[in-house]
């Protein structure tokens, strides 16, 4: 049957081949056991590309059990951590150098820009392998100051087989963000990358078998989040699952670890992020700033700030700005240099967002540019701003995960704080003000994982990143993550030989 794979494109050239359609199970690629598959569908051409094995509980009992086997009995977890940061920097160099191959991926399978995930998230999954490949021979606990005549100390362990479900907005950092601090760590793991995005994944695991991970230790099976993602969560000999994605589906997560084998669980869901700006903002970069917040990936960010208040001062200017601004984010091919906004990331999604715009019009918000669909064919979204919008108004409630912002204003810093918390969310927020005063108080009182001042998206390695409230909880990067898959043994032992 044939796949037609967009070539129609200008861009055709930098449409990679796809080679890895199978399940990765104990260092082979396999079928799955019911010999189903999945279309993986691209959002620039609404078509499908590929065909990709399905797996499903079965699947994810036989990648368990491979990880299980490799965690007790095989190498990985036994090696030095020298050794193992050194698998570590050979996968990173790995990705390094398809970082082409898996650009074109990324941008056929997720609707990603080429130009900048090649020059800024590829490099970032590198360099999150080599960061925790570093921390590998450094994972040690702590002498303990006992009270009494004993001897003690800890012990950091890896915490076993770990279970990774990730989402299709950052198919190859979110990837690594799990899998390179659970390597490190010793653990051993089953993947399963979002069903609309399998191919990065898939060719993920084909380098780490190059990189020398040994069999078993990081497999990767594809399949919906009903079957083999329901299948992880609730599996009796996982011993941790991390997980990104709604919030919805983090509740049905944490509750099949209570009712199964009380694996502890981290959680980073939804956000409706806030972004304060103040009256003494330069409103210039103010305006540059907020719409990079919110058309950032085509808004298909969980820390977008799509939540925007500006204080009445500069409010109109701004909203002028703002208007004419907005149109230099142009629509189109995302294998196109000169994209900004690609589409989103399939059907579903895009009618989604389509069903918000809408929400936003009959519910009183004025439409200031954008408001429909961008192109006849793929999912493409035109930006969308609403202005007067109201607290209570869905479009400023519930996450849009799209191109779509909601802009407010507000008279005192009090105010803008008060506007700010008023969610169930706290994964993100943004602050723009020439004053440290208010840039002091505003980080102190907003709930949110993590505050940007005078910047948004400023995500690095080393900079823990992870909800407050209902965006849920346990740090993904930095040192926080690798502590995630670790566990703590205390070993006491008498000074003296003494029974206690
Ligand atoms: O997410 P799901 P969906 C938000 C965003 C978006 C909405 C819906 O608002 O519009 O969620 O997206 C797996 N047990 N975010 O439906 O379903 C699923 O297969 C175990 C925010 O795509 O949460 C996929 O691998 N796993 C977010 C992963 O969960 C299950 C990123 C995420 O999919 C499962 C994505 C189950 N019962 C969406 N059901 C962020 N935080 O960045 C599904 N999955």
């Amino acid at each position: 049957e044939e796949i037609s794979n967009g070539k129609t494109s200008s861009f055709s050239n930098l449409i990679p081949t796809i080679k890895f359609t199978q399940l990765f199970i104990n260092g082979q690629f396999v079928d799955a056991v019911s010999g189903r598959t999945l279309e993986t569908i691209s959002p620039r051409t609404g078509e499908v590309i590929a065909r990709v094995a399905e797996g499903d509980s079965v699947d994810v009992d036989l990648a368990v059990a491979a990880a299980r086997q490799a965690f007790d009995h095989g190498p990985w977890p036994r090696m030095s951590g020298f050794a193992r940061g050194r698998v570590l920097s050979k996968f990173a160099d790995l990705i390094d150098q398809n970082a082409d191959e898996l650009a074109g991926l990324e941008s056929i399978d997720a609707g990603k820009l080429f130009t900048f995930n090649k020059m800024a998230d590829i490099p970032f999954a590198a360099n999150l392998l080599r960061y925790y490949a570093g921390a590998a021979d450094k994972i040690h606990g702590d002498v303990l100051k006992m009270s009494r005549e004993l001897h003690g100390y800890t012990l950091l362990e890896p915490i076993g087989v770990v279970g990774h479900i990730i989402p299709w907005n950052f198919p190859c950092t979110l990837f690594f963000s799990k899998v390179a601090p659970s390597l490190a760590a010793g653990c051993t793991m089953v993947v399963k990358p979002a069903e609309q995005t399998p191919l990065s994944a898939l060719f993920f695991a084909h380098l780490a078998r190059e990189a020398g991970i040994p069999d078993g230790v990081m497999n990767v099976v594809v399949g919906y989040g009903a079957t083999a993602g329901a299948a992880i969560s609730a599996h009796m000999d996982v011993d941790k699952v991390s997980f990104t994605g709604s919030t919805e589906v983090g509740r049905k997560v944490m509750q099949a670890a209570a009712l199964s084998n009380l694996k502890p669980v981290s959680l980073e869901l939804g956000g409706k992020s806030p972004v304060l700006i103040f009256d003494d903002a330069d409103v210039d970069k103010a305006v540059d700033l907020a719409l990079l917040a919110i058309f950032y990936n085509k808004g298909e960010v969980c820390a977008a700030g799509s939540r925007v208040f500006v204080q009445e001062g500069i409010y109109d200017e701004f909203v002028k700005k703002l208007a004419v601004k907005a149109k230099e984010w142009t629509v189109g091919d995302p294998l196109d240099p000169t994209t900004r906004v690609g589409p989103q990331v399939n059907k579903t999604q895009f009618e989604r967002v389509l069903s918000y715009i809408e929400h936003g019009k009959r519910e009183g918000a004025t439409l200031l540019t954008g408001g429909k669909p961008a192109a006849e064919t793929g999912f493409y979204i035109q930006p969308t701003v609403f202005t007067d919008v109201k607290e209570d108004m869905m479009i400023s409630r519930d996450e849009i995960f799209g191109p779509v912002m909601a802009l407010m204003k507000f008279k005192t810093i009090e105010e803008g704080i008060k506007y700010a918390n008023n969610t169930k969310y706290g994964l993100a927020s943004g602050i723009v003000t020439k004053s440290l005063d208010i840039a002091n108080t505003v980080s102190r009182s907003i709930k949110a994982g993590v505050v940007w001042i005078n910047c948004y998206h400023g995500f690095d390695i080393d900079c823990p990143f992870g909800g407050y409230k209902m965006s849920g909880f346990g740090k993904d990067f930095g040192m926080e993550a690798l502590h995630k898959y670790l566990q703590t043994k205390a070993v006491v032992t008498p000074i003296y030989n003494s029974p206690w």
